[in-house]
């Protein structure tokens, strides 16, 4: 009779690493474009930056996936807009994420999907503050404001926002990194190539890949460069943002390459056109299963910051993925 083998977790072995202090461990490193090099032989800053624990953001430790629940506040996001522009029913939609699981909220004023109009500051100002003011006085978990407007961030912190997530990377705004530095918060460095309005034109890169990471390492060094420091900087490779369904797969199947930078990594791929592209689903709210498949992909490569719209698939999956995987 054979006997099959037992199995059991063990501590990282001699010759594998902690991939950001978390949850995932790794012995060999891909060199783009080609090669593969043991950890033992890695540059000692590069194996640093991608070993090194990450602080805290807002409070939440690094060392385990965080759930940030999208609640725009708008009338046209591609998949949620005109269902919350009431303070009230934004209010109860944030309460029932918070207890689904949801460790952060991000609440936006402007979609930012393909195609999408510019929003004036004052209107965008109008949308998301008095959200803010009342999320902040009822919840504890610390709230984003996704914008790219610099005076919309400010009235947003002012309201007792504590996080900035910015899909231009401060490139929209050039006040933007002084708000963010001087108010001592968090900021999202997003990779975006054009604009929403053209953005999915006739997106185009060599190596989507190589040219996210680089762009992203420009952006960690602007944001250095204006007093913020590396542990209030979170970067996302900005998944349909100027990218064709090839490049969102590439992206993501190369993701992990973005603990190179040496900051926690956020994903924001929920429900969005490449997965039902995909798997042939039109309605973007009937993606719930596609997009929970995509975030834990996302924290098999070590995303710290999974951005959702469906809290409850996300957290339970996550749970799971956890007990099995990271217990
Ligand atoms: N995606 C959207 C908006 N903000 N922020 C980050 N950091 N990453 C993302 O991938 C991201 C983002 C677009 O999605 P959504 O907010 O659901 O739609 P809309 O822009 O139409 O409001």
């Amino acid at each position: 009779m054979s006997q099959s083998p037992i199995y059991r977790s063990l501590p990282t072995l001699a010759g594998q690493a902690r991939l950001a202090g978390g949850w995932c461990r790794f012995d060999t490193v891909e060199r783009l474009p080609g090669g593969v090099c043991a950890v033992d032989d890695l540059d000692p800053e590069v194996l640093r930056k991608l070993t090194s624990p990450r602080a805290a953001i807002c409070g939440l430790p690094m060392d385990r996936p965080q759930i940030m629940g999208i609640l725009n506040v708008t009338p046209d996001s591609f998949s949620d807009g005109g269902r919350l522009t009431d303070v009230g029913r934004a209010v109860d939609a944030a309460t029932q994420m918070v207890a689904q699981g949801a460790t952060i909220l991000d609440i936006g004023g402007e979609s930012t999907r393909p195609g999408a109009a510019y929003v004036e500051v004052e209107e965008e100002i109008e949308r998301t503050v008095p959200v803010i003011a009342e999320l902040s006085r009822e919840l504890s978990v610390p709230i984003s404001i996704d914008t790219r407007k610099a005076a919309v961030a400010k009235a947003a912190l002012e309201a007792g926002a504590s996080l900035i997530n910015d899909v231009s990377a401060m490139e929209f705004d050039p006040n933007m990194a002084s708000v963010a530095a001087e108010a001592g918060v968090p900021i999202c460095l997003m990779h975006a190539q054009g604009t929403p309005e053209t953005m999915q034109d006739n997106p185009t890169y060599e190596d989507v890949v190589r040219e996210v990471l680089k762009h992203l390492a420009g952006r960690v060094d602007a944001a250095l460069a204006a007093g913020i420091p590396a542990e209030r900087i979170i970067v996302d490779p900005g998944i349909g943002f100027g990218k064709t369904l090839e490049h969102n797969l590439a992206l993501l199947s190369h993701l992990s390459v973005l603990h190179s930078l040496g900051v926690p990594v956020l994903v924001g791929a929920s429900r969005k056109r490449f997965i039902g592209t995909l798997t042939n689903v039109e309605a973007a709210d009937e993606r719930v299963h596609g997009s929970v498949a995509v975030a834990l992909a996302a924290v098999a490569q070590g995303a710290q910051i999974l951005r959702v719209h469906d809290v409850e698939a996300t957290a339970q999956a996550l749970k799971i993925w956890q007990a099995i995987h990271a217990p």
